[in-house]
């Protein structure tokens, strides 16, 4: 399999992320989206988003999209499952990463940042971000505050997880003060002591800047 990403793409990151806990090794080939090569012919060829990351199976099949690629390889490598099996605590899971994935994450992606840069400049990108980031991470805190730790969903590292980790590294790069959402914290530091996410970490993929 050959997993197309950058080191510094959220999505990506989550993706490189749930491999390793699967204990599955891939190829990497990078693509520097600061130089617009998300963009490149090639590129759109395998992915008409123009965004990564983007897994490439043996068999030539692409598979686009973070979370279904996520659901795709927790489907086919059951162990260790990476959504718990009562369909209330799934939803929950779910609930939280999507939290992430879909109202926090989007909006403050590269060409939408682009985009509210050449709308109002620099400043206003960088608050726009921010704001995002703060506002969003402070809800995942309250959607998992009476929940067992050390994981965002008890002992053992889920899809929240998975997401969460590479979001609160956008939040510092967007100058968010995380201090104020300990919840998260704790569950950060549990992924972060485990080689499966720390392998997975931005400053350690090949492409690293
Ligand atoms: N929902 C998509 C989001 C993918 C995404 O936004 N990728 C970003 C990097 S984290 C990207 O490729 N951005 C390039 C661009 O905005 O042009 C997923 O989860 O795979």
């Amino acid at each position: 399999m050959r997993l197309h990403g950058y080191f510094r793409s959220g999505a990506a990151y989550r993706v490189r992320i749930a491999l390793n806990l699967k204990g599955t090794s891939v190829e990497h080939a990078f693509r520097h989206l600061r130089k617009g090569e998300q963009r490149a012919p090639d590129y759109l060829a395998l992915n008409p988003q123009g965004l990564v990351p983007t897994l490439e199976l043996g068999d030539g099949t692409k598979l686009t999209q973070s979370l279904a690629i996520i659901e795709w390889l927790d489907e086919t490598h059951p162990t260790p499952p990476l959504l718990p099996t009562d369909p209330l605590r799934r939803a929950r899971v779910r609930a939280f990463a999507f939290a992430i994935a879909c109202d926090i994450h989007p909006v403050q992606n590269l060409r939408v940042i682009a985009a509210v840069r050449e709308l109002g400049g620099e400043e206003a990108a960088q608050a726009w971000a921010k704001r995002v980031n703060a506002e969003g991470l402070a809800a995942c805190e309250k959607l998992i505050a009476g929940e067992p730790g050390p994981f965002c969903f008890g002992d053992r590292p889920t899809l929240a997880d998975i997401c969460l980790v590479p979001q609160l590294g956008n939040a510092r790069r967007f100058g968010v003060d995380v201090a104020a959402y300990p919840r998260l914290l704790e569950a950060e530091a549990a992924c972060k002591a485990l080689p499966a996410f720390a392998d997975a970490a931005p400053e350690k993929q090949g492409d690293a800047e």
